[in-house]
């Protein structure tokens, strides 16, 4: 077994048996680091369909041994070392399994981060972390650093990390999953952009996925920078990982001494007596208030890595944002139609609602995660006219709103677009903003974004082309957990 105190620097992996759990993008991406640092490669992947077992082929091809199908809690005999994908829940058999016979478990950014040989910037939380990612990895080498994006964002940090170009920094997308398996997993500077609740699926509540984000910061030391929002620093401090490393704080709502925070309309950075100006509120080109938040934070991380502020102020004036996030679509006859696809949990609704002026026809529902949609209520109250529900969520979604706005149900998006279209008056909204993922009609929230865009621009109800893949009806739980998370 491979002893994981010691084998930090590096790890030694030469003619080790390591297991991979599942052949995604993380999983294929650590097979090959593993790889090409001399381990023997076993994978196993419950999937037997057939991108899965071109992968599995690909893979078998490199030198792997591939096994798809039923995991077996006897699979992982004679592993020295696992390495788990992050959408497989640890409470699987097998990994439970590999716990109680003392097999090191690890998460793909950890095994990358061993082998990594610059400094990594990590950012999570419930929201916004693809934005700021995208932003900050933009701002880097808009002023001279080679900065590479990547983790959830889409590219495994292992490839990055088995690349022949070694980046100069890391701009590292973290989710909670993947903070779940690390050990030495140390950020020079981890950032917590804010959290709600999201992924109940897998966790017993806002406590346990606090705890799993918490995480980030756990092995910092006085080198080391925590970026937080102000309002949120209590919430880490209870967790006792902040203390040993500098903090930098942000905060939309808040003046700070210390931190990157608005006065009047002004964005400022403020750092040991120093107060520099970002640039105005009407400067910042993407949609919402949230998003003076994560612009914030870009400023707090930019100023730690000594960016100057001409840079920052110009790539934040020309930086428009990502698809499926607040994304405009058009303005017709008076209406705004708005794809916020990507809003997966209520907080990213809520969100959203704050962020639009005037009332909103909003378009929600999706594969249910178990969330309390009543925590809605106020924000409806406020802004919508109507909610169209789709998917499996909308009977739940229907009754915790119940009384709040005119509820309606659609079986389709396209139908839910005439819908809204129909109510909608100059001055109106129509917002997509789910609070639910995707799987039980999209192939994922991108496409739900495609299929909406679709529909707006060229909207009949009847469109049969416009209905989404799986449109036909509600998947079962089954054939969900064969996909995604
Ligand atoms: N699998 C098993 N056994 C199981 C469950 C799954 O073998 O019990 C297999 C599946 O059959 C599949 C593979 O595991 O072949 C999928 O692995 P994965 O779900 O970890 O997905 P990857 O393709 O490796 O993508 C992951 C992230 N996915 C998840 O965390 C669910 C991607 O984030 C990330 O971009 C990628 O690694 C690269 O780092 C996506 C995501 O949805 C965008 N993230 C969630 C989010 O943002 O909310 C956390």
């Amino acid at each position: 077994m491979l002893n994981m105190k010691d084998s930090s620097e590096g790890m030694d992996l030469k003619g080790r048996d390591v297991l991979v759990l599942g052949i995604g993008a993380s999983g294929a991406a650590a097979a090959k680091l593993l790889l090409q640092k001399g381990a023997r490669v076993t994978c196993s992947d419950r999937c037997e369909e057939e991108d899965v077992q071109r992968k599995a082929a690909f893979l078998r091809g490199l030198g792997c041994r591939v096994e798809l199908g039923a995991q077996r809690e006897d699979f992982a005999r004679g592993a020295e070392l696992s390495v788990i994908s992050p959408g497989i829940d640890p409470s699987i058999p097998l990994v439970r399994e590999l716990a109680h016979d003392g097999i090191p478990i690890i998460s793909e950014i950890e095994l990358a981060f061993r082998f990594c040989a610059c400094p990594v910037i990590a950012v999570t939380g419930t929201n916004g972390k693809t934005t700021v990612v995208t932003l900050l990895e933009k701002v880097l080498l808009s002023s001279g650093r080679r900065a590479v994006a990547c983790g959830n964002i889409g590219r495994p940090f292992s490839e990055v990390v088995a690349g022949e170009n070694s980046p100069e920094l890391v701009v590292l997308e973290v989710s909670s999953f993947q903070l779940e398996a690390i050990r030495e997993f140390t950020p020079w500077i981890g950032v917590i952009l804010n959290i709600t609740d999201d992924h109940l699926d897998r966790y017993a509540g806002l406590e346990d996925y606090a705890r799993a984000k918490a995480a980030l910061f756990r092995n910092q030391g006085s080198r080391d920078w925590a970026v937080v929002r102000a309002e949120d620093k209590s919430v880490w401090e209870k967790y006792e990982v902040l203390g040993r490393q500098s903090e930098l704080l942000f905060s939309a709502s808040e003046t700070l001494d210390n931190g990157a925070c608005v006065e009047e309309d002004t964005l400022l950075m403020k750092r040991g007596g120093r107060r520099e100006e970002i640039c105005r509120r009407r400067d910042v080109a993407l949609v919402g208030e949230h998003n003076i938040e994560n612009v914030l934070a870009v400023a707090a991380i930019s100023s730690i890595c000594g960016v100057v502020p001409g840079v920052l102020r110009e790539t934040i004036r020309s930086f428009h944002g990502l698809p499926h996030r607040m994304e405009p679509i058009v303005t017709r006859g008076g209406v705004r139609y708005i794809n916020d696809s990507k809003a997966t949990n209520p907080g990213a609704v809520i969100r959203a609602l704050q962020s639009l002026e005037g009332p909103v026809l909003l378009i929600a529902g999706g594969k249910d995660k178990g969330f309390d949609y009543s925590v809605l209520r106020q924000d409806i109250s406020k802004k919508v006219k109507a909610v169209i529900l789709i998917g499996e969520a909308r009977e739940r979604m229907r009754r915790a709103l119940d009384g709040v706005t005119e509820a309606l149900y659609a079986e389709t998006l396209a139908e839910a677009v005439g819908l809204a279209a129909e109510r909608a008056v100059p001055g109106d909204t129509v917002l997509l903003s789910p609070a639910c993922s995707s799987y039980d009609m999209f192939e994922n929230f991108e496409e739900r974004g495609e299929v909406f865009k679709r529909c707006v621009w060229g909207v009949t109800k009847n469109d049969t082309q416009l209905l989404g893949s799986r449109n036909s009806g509600v998947r079962s739980q089954n054939e969900d957990a064969s996909g995604g998370i």
